[in-house]
């Protein structure tokens, strides 16, 4: 006897909340050029003995031709342009209040919502999916459900930039297992907090913003705007090219860290090199998997870190490069946002595609992991 075929489910709702604050390429030169300048002059008789590296200025036209990226919006611009600072100014806040990953979710919740046609009272599952939470515990998770008077459980889950595409499938195994009805899947990044605004190589690469999706077993669905997920693949590959070692272990290590290594670093050459392949085999094989071919995809919505990198990895499925059409780019204006890049680009160019048409959501970043959602729009 064969079992029976699992439910489908569908995403019905997308949502997008991300800062006022803009930084422009050429602001964030101007203050790293100051910033590095009076550090190699403070520290000029070190760099001439050679026992300190001088810092390297930062070059505007690079940025774009290396990445694609134009601006970005983070949640304090004075704290990051300041050459005296270097990172943004965050208020603490007292426990009574909402916590900061939870309010800049609640904007995206609420859209998301609404396009599916639920309310908080509706959700029963709340995943958090993000590269850095503000805390250990109380999941931001559980406060998100508190605030949007949920019920069912939450919880938070962290796979860097791939954390909405493994969010999605945890999503989907609990809507088919039928442990959850109706679930919000929620990506709050503030990579402003770990981005190194000190040197050349990282300053520019990401942006701060939160997406969120709702997802429901496609016979509840409400919204006339549905995707059913046809699969989902996940991979990891363990690699120390994209490391952030902050952790709570940190102030009880012997010997100290280099505060450097307590934020994102990576070998952005070797992420290239070996990441593109990677994820192009990925998406060839999980298409091959559910019966489709690279010509059915009416779209990709890549994980949003480099132009160039998408484009070779779209050629590595397609066989040529892609049009912009294709697979659209949302870094030009938000950098790369960690997870919730591939959704940015989900949520602002799948209104043009028909009933049928079929696209791709992927994300790959630090693990490595790499995962690959297929929908089709019903
Ligand atoms: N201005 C001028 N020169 C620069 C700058 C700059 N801003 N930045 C670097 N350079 C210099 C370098 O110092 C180097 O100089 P030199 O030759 O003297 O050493 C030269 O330019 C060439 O540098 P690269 O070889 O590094 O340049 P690339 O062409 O490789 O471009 C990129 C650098 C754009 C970073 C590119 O390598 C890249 O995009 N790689 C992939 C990045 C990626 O996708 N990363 C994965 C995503 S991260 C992730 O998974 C999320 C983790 C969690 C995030 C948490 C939030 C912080």
């Amino acid at each position: 006897m064969s079992s029976p075929s699992p439910a489908s489910v569908s995403i019905t709702g997308t949502g997008l909340w991300a800062p006022a604050d803009v930084v422009t390429n050429a602001e964030l030169v101007a203050s790293l050029t100051a910033s590095a300048a009076r550090f190699n002059e403070e520290h000029a008789a070190e760099i001439e003995a050679g026992s300190l590296t001088a810092r390297a200025l930062p070059d505007e036209e690079f940025i774009v031709k290396a990445s694609g990226i134009r601006s970005r919006h983070v949640m304090d611009k004075v704290g990051v342009l300041d050459p005296d600072r270097m990172r943004p100014h965050l208020p603490a806040r007292d426990e009574t209040e909402l916590g900061i990953q939870a309010e800049m979710a609640m904007p995206a919740i609420l859209e998301a919502l609404e396009q599916a046609g639920r309310s908080g009272a509706d959700v029963d599952s709340v995943i958090v999916g993000c590269s850095n939470l503000q805390r250990a515990y109380p999941a931001v998770a559980i406060e998100i459900q508190h605030a949007l008077g949920a019920t069912g459980w939450a919880y938070d889950m962290n796979v860097a930039c791939s954390s909405a595409t493994f969010s999605i499938q945890a999503a989907v195994d609990a809507l088919r297992n039928g442990s959850a009805n109706c679930v919000v899947v929620v990506n709050p990044e503030i990579t402003s907090g770990h981005t190194n605004f000190e040197l050349r190589d990282f300053h520019f690469i990401f942006g701060d913003a939160c997406t969120a999706l709702v997802l429901e077993r496609s016979a509840d669905a409400r919204a006339a705007d549905a995707w059913e997920i046809i699969g989902t693949k996940l991979a990891t590959q363990f690699s120390n090219n994209i490391r952030n070692d902050f952790g709570f272990l940190n102030s009880a290590e012997d010997g100290g860290r280099d505060p450097h290594e307590l934020i994102f670093r990576q070998n952005g050459q070797m992420v290239f090199r070996e990441v593109c392949p990677m994820v192009a085999a990925h998406i060839t094989a999980h298409l091959e998997a559910t019966g489709f071919t690279a010509a059915d995809v009416r779209r990709f919505w890549l994980h949003q870190a480099n132009l160039k990198m998408n484009q070779l990895i779209a050629k590595g499925v397609l066989g040529r490069l892609p049009t912009e059409d294709e697979a659209p780019t949302v870094l030009d204006e938000y950098a790369n946002t960690s997870s919730a890049g591939s959704i940015i680009a989900f949520h602002e160019h799948r209104h043009d595609l028909v009933g049928g048409d079929v696209g791709v959501i992927c994300s790959f970043g630090a693990g490595y992991s790499v995962g690959s959602v297929i929908v089709r729009r019903r």
